[in-house]
């Protein structure tokens, strides 16, 4: 599994770097995200290291889907958002700041007054 020491995510991934994790499975690891849009902001992420979503194997960004869907349905039903915001950036042209494949699922509330 390709791991790159100076990605944040994969020392996180790692365990060398503290993060409050939400689910783990073999190929897939989800936590909160640091800097929070809105309360229960999560991170999705393979456990091997890919740049971009083109990087990636569509099988394991199926897995990956298939993660958001299911914390998607926890979400919804735990903070009971209004709405329910999945992002996904790719490249620095893409706003993309951490190069370690991430989706972001932001839970979202009228009148939150996040603009996305
Ligand atoms: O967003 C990268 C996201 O990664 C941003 O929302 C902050 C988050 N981040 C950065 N470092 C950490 C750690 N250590 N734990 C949890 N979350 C973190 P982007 O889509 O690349 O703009």
């Amino acid at each position: 599994m390709r791991s790159d020491k100076n990605c944040i995510f994969c020392r996180i991934v790692a365990g060398e770097i503290p993060s409050t994790k939400v689910f783990e499975d073999d190929s897939v690891l989800a936590f909160m995200d640091i800097s929070p849009l809105t309360p229960g902001h999560l991170l999705v992420v393979p456990k091997e290291h890919f740049e971009t979503i083109a990087d990636m194997d569509p099988q394991l960004f199926g897995r990956l889907a298939s993660t958001v869907c299911i914390l998607a349905k926890a979400t919804n039903r735990s903070l009971k958002p209004d709405g329910l915001n999945i992002l996904q950036l790719n490249g620095k042209a893409g706003n993309q700041v951490v190069p370690h494949v991430h989706m972001h699922l932001v839970p979202r509330w009228n009148e939150d007054g996040l603009t996305i």
